[in-house]
């Protein structure tokens, strides 16, 4: 046995109690938004920089094989919160930003294995798995049904995205900066109050929206849906990295000599991107470029906290995002236009939204210095594992029932092995599902139309079934469903 991996069970041995000096492993989970595979130096991008999760991988091990469950948010996390498929489920698509809570409270998750391993528990940052109950919170109440019911003893959240209302944050159950005397309302169905929108007062925005984004203007910004009330609690979009940050280090310290676990949440880089001025033109890419640079100051802002509290050292970093890029997802930011040869999604094909590799293949670096090695890892690996592989990690033995789909690889995190998962199942934004399989790859046939016009993102469907070898072809080019259809026959009985 390595040592590296000795030092892992030393510290499991302590997750039982045993009585050793060490405490067990902080864990902080940082996951990006619609971060393509392409869009970090360490993944070999050029036009950008960033060197603080640069120094994660170089410190940890950088996979280069890893899926997100689904090419888009609320699916994907609700895989890697609770172990369990998205498509299993029929309420898992992209949430609306009033709807009601898509875990069951009864439902077993990652929050809840760390709190059973009796570590402090925290979700900060953007939620998007619904709130309350069935038809959606009450913004002028407690919330009733919310991360605090799922095993996070804090939250500081954004209850949907940032360019769905209602635009403030939910703290601790509560709309954060709350005024009793302006209530809050949300309809996604019609207009609700007279704030301007989009639709009706392009004169009002800071931001153009090229395709969506136009009813309710917030800070100048159309958003999806429609809201009133709430003045005071409305957020800056230009400081909501540094808010997220600044509520992640006061949980850090608070618990700095206790085990925690932070499920962190960067808004980046979603739309919209308006950065903050210190970041505003920093890239030579935009808007876009900008927002990774923010996201890379966010991550060292973690590690400088967890440096300057010399716990560093213990504290395991995983770093991911919920699916692939996109470059125009609905603002008329200058992304587009100033992309220039940078590639979000590297040599993959399609993007955000795609059953195409660019939609679930993402960056994940996993960094713990005392126990993981450095390197590649280049193992075909899913986020439905986490859950399981955690769970091991921390001595958790998970309820009978619980996260059916997760698999404990924990042995491959750590960089002791480097197995393929059987195979790995995503979906994409229409749930289409598509199966990997060593280096096969086959797509189900689905529908005729193959580009999400708004984005002019391919979407993987055809109307025949699509085989691709990704070791000679990772970039799906040529379709060899005719020559193998004994290999369709298999792929397809998985998904069945
Ligand atoms: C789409 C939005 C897009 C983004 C996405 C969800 C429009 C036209 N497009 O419907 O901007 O919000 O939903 O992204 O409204 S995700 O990363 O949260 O899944
Ligand atoms: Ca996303």
């Amino acid at each position: 046995m390595k040592p590296h991996l000795l030092y892992g069970l030393a510290g499991l041995t302590l997750l039982a109690g045993c009585s050793e000096e060490k405490q067990p492993p902080n864990v902080i989970f940082i996951y990006a938004d619609d971060l393509g595979i392409g869009d970090l130096s360490c993944y070999g991008a050029t036009s950008i920089q960033t060197p603080n999760i640069d120094r994660l991988a170089s410190e940890g091990l950088r996979f280069t094989n890893a899926y997100a469950a689904a090419s888009v948010s609320t699916p994907s996390r609700y895989c890697l919160l609770t172990g369990q498929y998205p498509w299993r489920r029929n309420n898992t698509g992209i949430a609306r930003g009033n709807s009601g809570m898509i875990i069951d409270t009864n439902q077993y998750t990652l929050a809840d294995v760390f709190k059973d391993a009796g570590y402090a528990t925290a979700v900060v940052g953007k939620w998007h798995l619904g709130l309350g109950g069935e038809d959606g919170p009450d913004w002028n109440n407690i919330i009733s049904s919310g991360p605090q019911n799922l095993g996070f003893d804090y939250n500081f959240i954004i209850p949907a995205t940032v360019d769905r209302v209602p635009c403030v944050f939910v703290e601790q159950d509560r709309v954060y900066n709350y005024d009793a005397d302006d209530p809050i309302y949300v309809d996604y169905d019609k207009k609700i109050g007279d704030l301007p929108t989009g639709k009706d007062n392009l004169e009002l925005l800071k931001l153009k929206s090229s395709h969506g984004h136009n009813q309710t203007i917030i800070n100048g910004i159309g958003r999806i849906g429609y809201m009133t009330g709430g003045k005071s609690a409305i957020w800056v979009d230009e400081n909501i990295a540094d808010t997220l940050i600044s509520k992640s280090q006061q949980f850090i310290l608070k618990n700095k000599d206790n085990p925690f676990s932070l499920y962190l949440c960067p808004h980046d880089i979603h739309v919209p991107r308006p950065p903050h001025p210190r970041f505003a033109g920093k890239s030579i890419m935009g808007a876009r470029g900008d927002v990774i640079l923010q996201l890379d100051y966010t991550v060292g802002k973690i590690i400088e906290i967890l440096d300057s509290l010399d716990i560093t050292e213990n504290t395991i970093i995983i770093f991911s995002s919920d699916n692939g890029g996109v470059v125009d997802d609905g603002y008329q930011d200058m992304s587009v236009e100033l992309l220039g040869t940078h590639k979000p999604s590297g040599i993959y094909r399609g993007g955000k939204y795609s059953a195409f590799e660019a939609g679930t293949k993402v960056p994940l670096i996993i960094k713990w210095a005392t126990a993981i090695k450095s390197g590649t890892q280049d193992a075909l690996f899913s986020q439905v594992d986490f859950i399981a592989s955690l769970a091991n990690l921390a001595n958790i033995t998970l309820p009978e029932e619980a996260c059916p789909d997760s698999q404990n690889h924990l042995s491959n995190i750590l960089g002791y092995t480097s197995e393929d998962r059987d195979y790995v199942i995503q979906q994409n934004q229409w749930r289409v599902l598509s199966v990997i399989e060593g280096k096969w790859k086959y797509i189900p046939k689905s529908f005729a139309w193959k580009y999400d016009a708004q984005t002019n993102i391919e979407l993987g469907h055809d109307t025949v079934p699509q085989l691709y070898n990704l070791e000679t072809d990772p970039g799906e080019t040529t379709n060899v469903a005719i020559e193998h259809p004994e290999i369709i026959e298999r792929l397809s009985a998985i998904i069945k």
